[in-house]
Parts: C-alpha cells; structure tokens; sequence
C-alpha cells in the first residue's frame, strides 16, 4: 500500500515512512496531520493556566544545549529557599494558576528531601493545585548522586504531592547524538524505563523532544518511534476496554496513565556551548510537528510550545496537527537564558483572542486535559 493510502486510510506508520513523510509538501502532510487533530481534538486549542518554577541552577552535569545551568557559563547560580518558592506561589495562585511545573537543574547540594519538602509545602497550602515536576533527568540524577531506586523516588513523590511528570530530559534518544550532546545524563534507555514505571502506577507524563541542532531527520522519526513503542506498552500495563488500540480513536478521561502530550522543543541557541550553522526554518518546524501527529497514533495531544516556537507559529501550528499550547508560563527561564521570548509568559486574555481570531475555539483545560472552559 502506498504512503497515500496508509494516509488516507489513518493506518500505523513504520520507521521508513516516518523519513518518507519528511519529503512530501508542507500542505499535504498538513493536510493528513490536520484530519487526525480533528478527528481526536476537533478545532479546540488547548491551554492551561500555570507558572514555571525552577528552584535552583547549579547542574552537575553539563549539557551543551543548556543555557539555563549555572555550572560554567554564567556566575549568577542561586538556590531558592522554600520561603521564597512559597511566595511565588502564593502570589501566583491570586492570578488563578491551575498548575505549577516545577523543573530544577542537577544540583549536587541540595538533598532529596529538599525538593520533596517544596512539593509537600505546596499541596498542603493549596491541595487544588496540580504538581507537575521532576524530569526522568533528575529522577536518575538522585539515583547517580543518592543511591535513590528509580521506584524509590517516583514512590516519593507520588506520596509528597506530585500530580504528574513533565517531558523534559529526553532530548533526543539516539545514542551518538546524546553522547555528543549530553554526555553523561539520562540515558535514553533510562528516561524511557522511568516513564514506564511512573505510567505502571497510574499516572501522567509527557515526552519532549529537542531538535534543530546537531540531529537530523532519522533522528527525530527514530525518537517519536521510541515514544510510542513506550505508549503502547503502558497501554497494555494498564490494560483498560477503553484504552486506545493503535489507529486514533482517542476519546477524553480513556486513558489510565500513560504519555498525554508530545512536545517537539525547537532548540534555542544563545549562550551555550553548542554552536550550530543555521537556523532550523518554518516549514521544518511545521513538518515535524505533522509528522509527530501522523506518528504518535496512540498520544492523544501535539503540544507546539509556544516559548520554542514563537507564539505565531505555534498558533499556525494548530492546523498542521498541533492541539495546544501549553501555558501562560508566566516565567520561565530554560528556555529564555537560550534565547526564547518566553521569560515573562503570556496572558490569558491575549491567548483567548489570538486562537479566536485564528477560527478555531480556545479551550482552557487543566493539567489531564479536562476542560475547564470553552470560550466559544
Ligand atoms: O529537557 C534546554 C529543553 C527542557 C534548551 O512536560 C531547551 O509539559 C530549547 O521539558 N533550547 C525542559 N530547549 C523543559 C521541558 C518542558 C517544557 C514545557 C512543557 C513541558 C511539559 C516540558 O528544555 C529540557 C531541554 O530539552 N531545553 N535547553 C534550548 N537551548
């Protein structure tokens, strides 16, 4: 059967057809990749209202795309205290935030405890509030530096308050291109086995994926294969009637843990030690994400994160299989040190407009999904 006629017919693409996907036009991949969002999301775009936390700086580790860490380049590190993340929070909750995404950096001087107690303190205040934290990245630093089993603090946080795992730390999963990249961190192999035993105990994650720097197209398709292989697994680990079966028919609350969202990364390139020639283009940036809904039969969301990808593309995006957004941020800082416009965040009201004026209907949703309000 051709690539078409698999299109056509919504059936499961292999590795091949992935890298074959990269050479059709822009407007019929989206054309393909636009179907499938309707069928699962119809014209709704997706967004929540959270805040970025990221208590510390200081990384053992020394990923070359990392602007963010403190270790070498920049001699501003800092530590917050939990008074001072208590007071980000509590000014942050008055605007109505739904969700805090707590992200840190592998920092060798704070202890386990130390970040437990951050998600303890929040939920206790504010049980309402959903905690996604904690990368696969640093669940394997706390193993590397605490002697911590992966089961061990994934049992942690689910008993200090953490709702659900964000997508980080995947970068890109191919072993050369890691080694070249982030040389000593999570192994893919690890970030994939954390995931699974998280999605074991019932819960959320999300992958990421970070390109348009060293990798190239196979890359990319080899990671999304990797993701799904991981889906499928979980799936069946839960083994629900109401899971999907591959092929798309992803109905809302199915899904009884498991990977909810994929979020390609454009990488950022300021102030880091990876020096690339080029900038990755639109049209790109536009494929992959089709290409990722194309491939991702069994995730129910495309996230196009707007602070990677500007909020303009991230908006075109919707119609090339993207669902959401992500947040209002507020701040954030990963990717703004990389040079990302995203440090002080969005607003709500500029996110209602601009989806509306695009034809398609905001949808505020909290952290699984669930709509909160349609804006019609
Ligand atoms: O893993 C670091 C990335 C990630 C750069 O789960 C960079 O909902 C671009 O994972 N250019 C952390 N990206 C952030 C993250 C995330 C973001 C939004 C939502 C969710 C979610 C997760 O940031 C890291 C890394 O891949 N990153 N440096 C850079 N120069």
């Amino acid at each position: 059967m051709s690539l078409i006629d698999k299109l056509e017919n919504g059936q499961r693409l292999g590795y091949d057809e992935g890298l074959a996907l990269y050479d059709l036009d822009l407007f019929t991949l989206g054309k393909y990749a636009n179907k499938v969002r309707q069928k699962l999301n119809s014209n709704k775009v997706y967004f929540n209202i959270n805040r970025h936390i990221n208590p510390t700086n200081l990384c053992a580790d020394t990923c070359k795309f990392c602007a963010f860490s403190a270790h070498r380049k920049n001699d501003n590190a800092y530590t917050m205290s939990h008074e001072e993340i208590m007071k980000i929070v509590d000014d942050t909750v008055k605007n109505g935030t739904k969700e805090i995404h707590i992200v840190s950096s592998h920092n060798p001087f704070v202890t386990p405890q130390w970040y437990l107690e951050i998600f303890k303190m929040i939920k206790q205040k504010y049980p309402f509030l959903h905690i996604k934290a904690m990368t696969a990245a640093e669940i394997d630093y706390l193993k590397r530096k605490h002697a911590l089993s992966y089961e061990q603090t994934i049992d942690l946080m689910i008993n200090y308050g953490v709702d659900s795992m964000p997508g980080g730390g995947a970068e890109i999963f191919d072993e050369s291109i890691r080694e070249k990249i982030c040389k000593g961190k999570v192994s893919s192999e690890n970030w994939l086995k954390i995931h699974e035993l998280w999605h074991k105990k019932g819960r959320f994650s999300n992958a990421t994926m970070l390109f348009g720097h060293i990798e190239d197209r196979s890359h990319r398709i080899d990671h999304m294969l990797r993701i799904r292989n991981l889906q499928d697994i979980s799936l069946q680990n839960n083994q629900s009637d109401a899971n999907i079966k591959q092929g798309v028919s992803l109905g809302k609350n199915e899904l009884k843990g498991g990977f909810n969202a994929f979020i390609p990364l454009v990488y950022q390139r300021d102030n880091n030690y990876l020096k690339i020639d080029g900038i990755l283009g639109s049209q790109e940036i536009l494929k992959t994400i089709a290409i990722s809904r194309l491939l991702l039969d069994n995730i129910p969301h495309i996230k196009a994160y707007w602070a990677t990808s500007t909020l303009n593309l991230a908006l075109i995006a919707q119609e090339f299989g993207a669902d959401d957004l992500d947040g209002t941020i507020e701040n954030e800082s990963i990717q703004s040190s990389a040079g990302a416009k995203s440090k002080n965040g969005q607003s709500k009201s500029d996110f209602i407009e601009l989806i509306q004026t695009s034809g398609l209907v905001p949808v505020q949703r909290d952290s699984l999904y669930n709509e909160i309000k349609i804006y019609n």
